[in-house]
């Protein structure tokens, strides 16, 4: 999430990426004109373009999601945060001294060298691009243009910011793909972003993603441009409107509401809270409803103190002062079942927000006090924000499959199918209020039109796109191989131990990326600290 505005995008996988592009372009002087080359079909592509997405850094940060993307000619290899809590796509200069380090703050997602790229153009000077984070982080550059490729389609004129300066609290650089509406941008010079840009290309028919992280014990889930694909979740997908920012009053970031939190321990289901309104008045004060902003850029569930204080620390007796317990725990057959909306229950496994945490320097499993593996608790309690609401992250968001549907201000949500070995079924989605509803034959509950203002495309736009067929389709591995290589463990899938004071723990690293620390981050720095220290850097230290 960013702090002034927010919003953060997501990848997409086409695993049926057989589509034969003809080479297109298109002109972009002012949306009316795109819109009406789109609709006379001279543009019209009308598909979806899709890619990995993967998880690593599980156990020393929380975990983040990641995409493979390239950019400049010829194409430069980067691995992007995807992140729909903001909406700058940027890359890491190979230039900025953070990612000059051979240590272990090197910019291990690939560096971007513009001076090697035929295609580079700067847009707006630095320190044009100037942006922080939620957890603290900066990154500082130029604006600028050039071909940017993204599944199996490389789309030129897409504008970027280059950080050259990066100073990140978690001591590791990355670049990062904000997949929120443009207005959100670290600019006041608005541009048509990674979605928008997609859209305008016609590409994909509407600003519209759909996001499947995956189980936490899995190595890839998917984001997919403007589609669905209905093998990737159970039951109903429900649509739900996006409430407007509480300080600009429109629809411009990923904001719903969770009435009613339940959690089920040992076989007993507690209702914590219920009711509530699924509107503005969420945010206020009196409201039991939770506003949240789904964002993939966090790992956490923040709740406000009070919250935490009042339902989970005195159901999940285990947790610690600190935010820690046991990782036995996360194979209980505990969960918290989420209603969004007073329409959807999504249930989140505790395996997926008890997530265990490593000594990064040594890759070796932490022990906690009883000699078992410690485990980080991804509710977190959270000061409120100002903001109106809190971030609802990756340990919630790998239960559900979303579709951000930026066009008509609306989130289609249901239960994720993770670990889904279905063969894929991508539906286009058409551009239009009834998109999806048209699109899907699966149950689907549907909300009438969102009232709000909702944030429109960026307006008299010159950027001048054209779009061509990538020559080999950009980030299809799967499994362990989808880890870029020096975040792969080489033996695969190992036991690993760890002894302090005399005690000994042992575990079993699950295969894939959930035993996957990037080898050499030194995180001592936080992790030595102390545990408040650790909670802190947890909560907020991966908040992009
Ligand atoms: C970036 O923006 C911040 C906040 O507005 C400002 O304090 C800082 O000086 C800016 N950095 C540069 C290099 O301009
Ligand atoms: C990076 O940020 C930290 C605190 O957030 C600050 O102390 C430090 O001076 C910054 N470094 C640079 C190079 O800006
Ligand atoms: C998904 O796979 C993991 C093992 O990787 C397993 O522990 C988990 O229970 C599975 N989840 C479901 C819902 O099948
Ligand atoms: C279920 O949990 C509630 C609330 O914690 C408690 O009052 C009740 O005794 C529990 N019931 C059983 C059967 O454990
Ligand atoms: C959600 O779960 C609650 C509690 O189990 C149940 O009462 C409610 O009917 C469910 N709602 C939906 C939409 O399934
Ligand atoms: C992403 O790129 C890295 C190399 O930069 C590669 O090792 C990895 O397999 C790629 N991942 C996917 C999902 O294609
Ligand atoms: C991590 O391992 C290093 C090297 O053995 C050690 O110095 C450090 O104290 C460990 N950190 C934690 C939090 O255990
Ligand atoms: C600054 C500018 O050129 N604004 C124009 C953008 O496009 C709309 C409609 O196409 C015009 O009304 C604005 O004047």
């Amino acid at each position: 999430m960013r702090t002034t505005a927010a919003s953060l995008a997501a990848p997409l996988l086409l695993a049926a990426s057989a589509h034969a592009l003809p080479e297109l372009s298109i002109s972009k002087r002012d949306a009316k004109l795109a819109t009406s080359n789109v609709a006379r079909g001279l543009v019209k592509r009308g598909g979806t373009v899709g890619t990995n997405v993967f998880d690593i850094l599980t156990y020393s940060t929380g975990g983040a999601y990641y995409a493979n993307v390239t950019i400049g000619t010829p194409p430069q290899d980067q691995v992007v945060i995807l992140d729909t809590g903001s909406s700058d796509l940027y890359f890491d200069a190979s230039t900025a001294a953070a990612c000059e380090a051979t240590g272990p703050y090197s910019c291990r997602g690939g560096t971007f060298t513009p001076k090697d790229s035929s295609s580079y153009t700067i847009v707006d000077a630095s320190p044009a691009f100037n942006t922080s984070f939620g957890d603290g982080s900066t990154a500082v550059g130029p604006f600028a243009e050039d071909i940017v490729g993204i599944g199996n389609v490389r789309i030129s004129n897409v504008q970027f910011g280059v950080a050259e300066t990066v100073n990140s609290t978690t001591g590791y650089a990355i670049g990062l793909m904000g997949l929120g509406y443009s207005e959100n941008e670290a600019t006041t010079h608005i541009y048509p972003n990674m979605p928008e840009v997609l859209r305008d290309t016609g590409v994909i028919n509407s600003r519209l993603y759909s996001v499947f992280l995956n189980d936490v014990g899995e190595t890839s889930g998917t984001i997919l441009f403007g589609g669905i694909d209905t093998t990737k979740y159970t039951g109903e997908l429900a649509t739900l409107d996006i409430l407007p920012d509480v300080i600009t009053g429109a629809v411009d970031q990923f904001i719903t509401t969770v009435t009613s939190l339940s959690a089920t321990i040992a076989g007993n289901t507690t209702s914590l809270f219920t009711g509530g309104t699924n509107s503005i008045a969420a945010y206020g004060n009196s409201d039991v409803a939770l506003p949240v902003l789904l964002d993939t850029g966090s790992s956490a569930w923040s709740v406000p103190t009070t919250y935490y204080d009042d339902f989970i620390a005195p159901l999940f007796t285990y947790i610690d002062q600190d935010g820690y317990c046991s990782c036995s725990h996360q194979d209980d057959a505990d969960s918290v079942t989420l209603t969004f909306g007073a329409k959807l229950n999504i249930t989140v496994p505790a395996r997926e927000f008890i997530i265990p945490v490593y000594n990064a320097t040594t890759d070796d499993p932490l022990p906690y006090g009883d000699g078992t593996q410690a485990c980080a608790f991804m509710i977190v309690a959270a000061e409120p924000t100002g903001e109106g609401f809190q971030t609802l992250g990756d340990a919630m968001l790998r239960s559900m499959y979303i579709v951000f549907d930026l066009d008509n201000g609306q989130l289609a949500l249901a239960q994720a199918a993770v670990n889904s070995t279905a063969r894929p079924s991508v539906v286009t989605v058409s551009a239009g209020p009834s998109g999806i509803a048209s699109a899907i034959s699966t149950a689907y509950s549907g909300a009438p039109t969102n009232t709000w203002s909702i944030a429109p495309e960026v307006q008299n736009a010159t950027a001048s796109f054209s779009v061509s067929t990538a020559q080999s389709t950009i980030g299809t591995a799967t499994g362990t191989a989808a880890l870029p290589a020096d975040a792969q463990i080489s033996s695969g899938g190992e036991t690993g131990s760890a002894s302090s004071s005399g005690s000994s723990a042992t575990t079993t690293k699950k295969g894939g990326a959930a035993g996957l620390v990037v080898p050499g981050v030194e995180w001592s720095g936080v992790w030595v600290t102390g545990t408040a220290v650790m909670m802190a850097a947890l909560g907020a230290g991966l908040m992009m």
